[in-house]
């Protein structure tokens, strides 16, 4: 039995990659992808999706554009990082498919009310307001959906401040509402994705398979790479989103240790940090936080995904 998941993203290099390795996977059945303001405007990022939609060859799979800023915070968006289009780098595909007619969380909740209960696993790579509001909007789907599998939060660094992540931080709000909901949320957070390293060998690897998917995959690494090296010294970027799905493909991949998560709301200097309590004795909860990746299986998800998108020259 395929996976059902709807992947909630803001597209975004690793967004990009997390879409391929989703419809490359035969286990993963993707039921839709949405779209959410984060590393760019709601619009780039949407176009962004359509984009990738054109590379992986994805055809009758529902996109759907959600909401345009998060609830309360000014919007920030990520340029230093994905550059002006979200997307920078390689030369984008103009789409052939159209937007699905509905808003994204109409999508969402019409999805989970339509699948029979405990199917359908929620993959967020982006801010959490989507996933918040359709909490908010019908409640029943807390209890339908199997779980949350989110890249977001970390317990021990940030990026977008010093105990930040950036998809907590751009809408900690909707991230309150997502992880207090009472479902079971894994948090693919930095502590995970900071091990995903896509290192030299890793791109020659995937340069190796020769074909318009992977290049475009090298394209996006190299301009990501170059981006993370100037403005967060690393020397391989970290490639986050794809870390949340493949823990839906085969949690095996990836060690986790149930504890309970809050997200800061008032501080000072650590506004939109993930309060993971890792005291002993273990507290009873529905949150899980993802610690160690298996990194060879990683990738050679990442590359047979890669592989079986094909060629089309
Ligand atoms: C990555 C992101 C935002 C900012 C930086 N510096 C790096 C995006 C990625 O798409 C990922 O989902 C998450 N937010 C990592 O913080
Ligand atoms: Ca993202």
């Amino acid at each position: 039995m395929r996976k059902k998941i709807i992947l909630d993203c803001d597209p975004g290099h690793d967004d990009a990659i997390a879409i391929l390795l989703a419809h490359g996977n035969p286990n993963i059945e993707l039921l839709a992808i949405t779209t959410v303001v984060g590393n760019q405007t709601l619009e780039k990022v949407s176009h962004n999706a359509l984009a990738v939609a054109e590379i992986a060859k994805i055809k009758n799979i529902p996109i759907a554009k959600g909401t345009e800023r998060p609830l309360v915070r000014e919007i920030e968006t990520a340029p230093a990082i994905h550059g002006d289009s979200g997307l920078d780098g390689p030369i984008l595909p103009t789409p052939t498919q159209t937007f699905h007619p509905s808003h994204a969380v109409q999508l969402i909740i019409d999805l989970i009310m339509s699948y029979p209960p405990n199917t359908i696993t929620l993959v967020p790579t982006g801010g959490l307001t989507n996933i918040a509001l359709a909490a908010r909007l019908e409640p029943k789907i807390i209890n339908r959906v199997k779980e949350v599998v989110l890249m977001g939060g970390g317990y021990h660094t940030g990026n977008w401040s010093a105990v930040a992540e950036f998809n907590i931080k751009i809408d900690p709000e909707a991230a309150h509402i997502v992880f207090s909901a009472g479902w079971k949320v894994t948090m693919v957070g930095l502590d995970l994705t900071h091990q995903a390293l896509a290192t030299p060998d890793v791109i020659q690897r995937i340069a190796e398979i020769g074909t318009k998917p992977a290049q475009f995959v090298v394209e996006l690494l190299e301009f990501f790479g170059k981006m993370y090296k100037k403005s967060q010294g690393f020397d391989a970027p970290p490639v986050h989103d794809p870390c949340a799905v493949a823990y839906v493909i085969d949690p095996s991949l990836i060690k986790t240790q149930q504890v309970p998560i809050h997200i800061e709301l008032t501080g000072t200097h650590t506004l939109g940090m993930t309060v993971a309590d890792f005291r002993y004795p273990p507290k009873p909860c529905n949150t899980q936080v993802a610690t160690t990746l298996n990194r060879e299986k990683f990738w050679h998800l990442v590359i047979e995904a890669i592989k079986s998108l094909g060629d089309d020259q």
